[in-house]
């Protein structure tokens, strides 16, 4: 018999008790195989569901939400990103998106934090060759496995929304000299707080820092925004680090410039076409790689799996809820 409750197509594998909270409130239909959606599955479950639970890996464009069912009423995407959707097309067919802001803002910013000190002290090149097993570590030398200060080196963030303010929280403990780049202007007691310099040219920014760290949304205007000519512009000695989205880089060029010794290295969370990474990146030493582990804590998906809940909820119960997303604000 089906269910008189509204039907919830969750896309991926959440946390046990996420899931079971679902399946308490609505008709809850899970992916407890966590195997991906194909584009045809997720075009079937935008056919039948109410509301649609999606994640990055969901690629919801304007042919698949072409043929979403008249039931969907709700996208209530499991992640903070949204560039997975074509929010003017959801606009248009009075679908609402909502998505799950602020509970991953520390988590991301610590692992960012990670990356800015990995890269420059070659932390996973040394923990590599220790677990290689290999001989290669003779004992101690004065000039072996060097790297960089960071103590003292100029930190440029690329977008100072809630988690570019957290990672410029972290890097001022550690000593670093907070510089930025935003289409707006942080609140001057931010500035303050953070002792952080304001470009409103990001190419003058570029050319001035010792770590560049990208920290905001993928968005029509924010896609390549480090193109191989803003690459350039960085110091040779530079660093890059990636916790927001890959099509923020040109990966190829970026790959190509620390190849040939134009860029310092490289801490990257996120690519331009995941989970494909580019082999050069792979490859080269100075270059360390994560696979999207940015938000991946326990704690940290349980408060966004929260959320959808809330979102799903306030919604159905007739409110609007709280994380709507609108097309301006990216
Ligand atoms: C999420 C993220 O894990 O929330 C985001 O935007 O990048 C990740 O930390 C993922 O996107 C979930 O959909």
């Amino acid at each position: 018999m089906a269910s008189d409750r509204p039907l919830v197509i969750v896309t991926r594998k959440l946390p046990d008790v996420v899931e079971t909270r679902l399946r308490e409130l609505f008709d809850a239909r899970l992916n407890l195989e966590d195997k991906p959606f194909s584009r045809d599955e997720l075009i079937a479950a935008m056919k039948e569901a109410t509301v649609l639970v999606p994640t990055v890996t969901d690629r919801i464009d304007r042919a698949v939400l072409s043929q979403a069912g008249p039931d969907l009423k709700l996208i209530a995407q499991f992640g903070t990103g949204v560039d997975n959707i074509d929010l003017d097309t959801a606009r248009n067919r009075a679908i609402l998106v909502t998505n799950t802001p602020g509970v991953l803002t520390e988590d991301t910013a610590d692992m960012t934090m990670a990356l800015i000190l990995a890269v420059p002290r070659r932390l996973t090149e040394g923990a590599a060759l220790l677990k290689s097993g290999s001989d290669a570590w003779q004992g101690w030398s004065p000039t072996w496995m060097l790297g960089q200060r960071i103590y003292g080196k100029r930190l440029g963030i690329v977008g100072m929304g809630r988690i570019g303010q957290a990672v410029a929280r972290r890097a001022k403990a550690f000593g670093l000299q907070i510089h930025y780049h935003n289409r707006r202007r942080v609140p001057s007691d931010v500035e303050k707080e953070l002792e952080a310099t304001y470009w409103d040219s990001l190419d003058q920014m570029l050319v001035r820092m010792d770590i560049i760290s990208i920290n905001c949304p993928h968005t029509p205007a924010t896609y390549h925004l480090l193109s191989a000519r803003r690459l350039a512009l960085l110091k040779p000695t530079a660093y890059i680090v990636n916790t927001a989205r890959g099509e923020v880089i040109d990966e190829n060029a970026l790959a190509r410039m620390i190849d040939n010794n134009e860029l310092a290295g490289a801490g990257l969370d996120v690519f331009e076409h995941e989970p494909a990474v580019n082999p050069k990146l792979l490859r080269n030493d100075r270059v360390v790689v994560l696979p999207h582990m940015g938000s991946a804590t326990l704690e940290g998906r349980i408060d966004m799996g929260e959320k959808v809940i809330v979102n799903i909820k306030t919604f159905l119960d007739g409110h609007a809820p709280p994380d709507r997303v609108h097309p301006a604000m990216f």
